[in-house]
C-alpha cells in the first residue's frame, strides 16, 4: 500500500511510518490523518507486526497542524465536522507505537508524539505548543498530555508563551524517555521496537494497557486493574513458556496465546 503523505516500511516485525511532507515540515493535514490512521490500523491488525516507529525528517517530526488548511475554517467546519477528531484513533492502537522525534515537534506535532507510547528524541529535537502565537490553543490533547507528562508549571508556561523545550529539557522533564544522536535516532528506535516485538504479544498489549490506565484512573482502581490483568495473563500459554524458559535457561518461544 502506498500513501500520499507518509512512507510505510516493514522491517521484519516492526513497522516504520515516516511522515513525508517535507515541503511543509510534515504539517498535519486531513490527508496525513487519513493516511496515518489507515497505516496504524493495518499495523495493529497484522499479526506479523509487533511494534511501530513513527518518525519524520531530521528537520521536523511535524511542525504542527497545517495552518494553511485551518486558516479559513470557521466554527461550523471545526465543530460541525469534528475536525481532527480522528486522531483519537492513534491512541486506540493496541500495539506499541514509538515516536522517534528529530527537529521540530510543534503544536499538533508535539501532540501526535505524545499520543505515542513513548518518545525517543534526537539531540536536535524541539518540543512546543506555539498555538497561542496563532491566537488559538492546542486541540489534539496537548494541554492535557503535556501537563500530565511535565507537570503544570512547564506545561502552562509552554502553552502561554509558545516557548520551545530542547531535547535535554524534555528528558529532564520526563517528556522523552531517551535522547539519541540525531543521525542514529531512527535505527535506535527500530532496535528498541524490535526488542518489544520480540516479547510475548499478549504481555506487550497488557503492559501497554495497564500503564495507560495510570492516566485514567485513581491509584486504587489502577492497581486493581493491573492485578486483574496480571492474574488473567496466567491463563496464557506464553506465561507457561516464559517461566519454563527462565527455569531452563533458554529464550522463550512465544505463541501469542
Ligand atoms: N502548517 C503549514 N505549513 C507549515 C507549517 C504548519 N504548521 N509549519 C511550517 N510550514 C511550511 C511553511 O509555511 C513553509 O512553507 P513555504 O516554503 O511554502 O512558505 C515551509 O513549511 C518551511 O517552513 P519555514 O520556512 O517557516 O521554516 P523555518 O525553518 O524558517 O521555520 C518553524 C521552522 C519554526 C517550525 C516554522 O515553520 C513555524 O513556526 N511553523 C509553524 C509552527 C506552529 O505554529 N505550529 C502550530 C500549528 S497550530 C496546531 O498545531 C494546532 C493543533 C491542534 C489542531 C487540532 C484540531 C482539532
Amino acid at each position: 500500500m502506498t500513501y500520499e503523505t507518509i512512507l510505510v516500511e516493514r522491517r521484519g516485525p516492526v513497522t516504520l511510518v515516516t511522515l513525508n511532507r517535507p515541503q511543509a515540515l510534515n504539517a498535519l493535514n486531513s490527508q496525513v490523518l487519513a493516511d496515518l490512521i489507515h497505516a496504524l490500523e493495518a499495523f495493529d491488525a497484522d499479526e506479523s507486526q509487533g511494534c511501530a516507529v513513527l518518525t519524520g525528517s531530521e528537520k521536523a517530526f511535524a511542525a504542527g497542524a497545517d495552518i494553511k488548511e485551518m486558516s479559513t475554517k470557521g466554527f461550523a467546519d471545526m465543530y460541525g465536522g469534528n475536525f481532527f477528531a480522528g486522531y483519537d484513533r492513534v491512541t486506540a492502537v493496541r500495539k506499541p507505537v514509538i515516536a522517534a522525534v528529530a527537529g521540530y515537534a510543534l503544536g499538533g506535532g508535539c501532540e501526535l508524539a505524545m499520543m505515542c507510547d513513548f518518545i525517543l528524541a534526537g539531540e536536535n529535537a524541539k518540543f512546543g505548543q506555539p498555538e497561542i502565537k496563532l491566537g488559538v490553543t492546542p486541540g489534539m490533547g496537548g494541554s492535557q498530555r503535556l501537563a500530565r507528562a511535565v507537570g503544570k508549571a512547564k506545561a502552562m508556561e509552554m502553552c502561554l508563551t509558545g516557548r520551545m523545550m530542547d531535547a535535554a529539557e524534555a528528558e529532564r522533564a520526563g517528556l522523552v524517555s531517551r535522547i539519541l544522536p540525531t543521525a542514529e535516532l531512527v535505527e535506535e528506535a527500530l532496535k528498541t521496537a524490535e526488542l518489544i516485538a520480540g516479547m510475548a504479544p499478549l504481555a506487550v498489549k497488557a503492559n501497554k494497557e495497564m500503564v495507560n490506565a495510570a492516566f485514567e484512573t485513581t491509584l486504587a482502581q489502577g492497581i486493581a486493574f493491573e492485578r486483574r490483568l496480571f492474574h488473567a495473563i496466567f491463563g496464557t500459554e506464553d506465561q507457561k513458556e516464559g517461566m519454563a524458559a527462565f527455569v531452563e535457561k533458554r529464550p522463550g518461544v512465544w505463541k501469542g496465546r
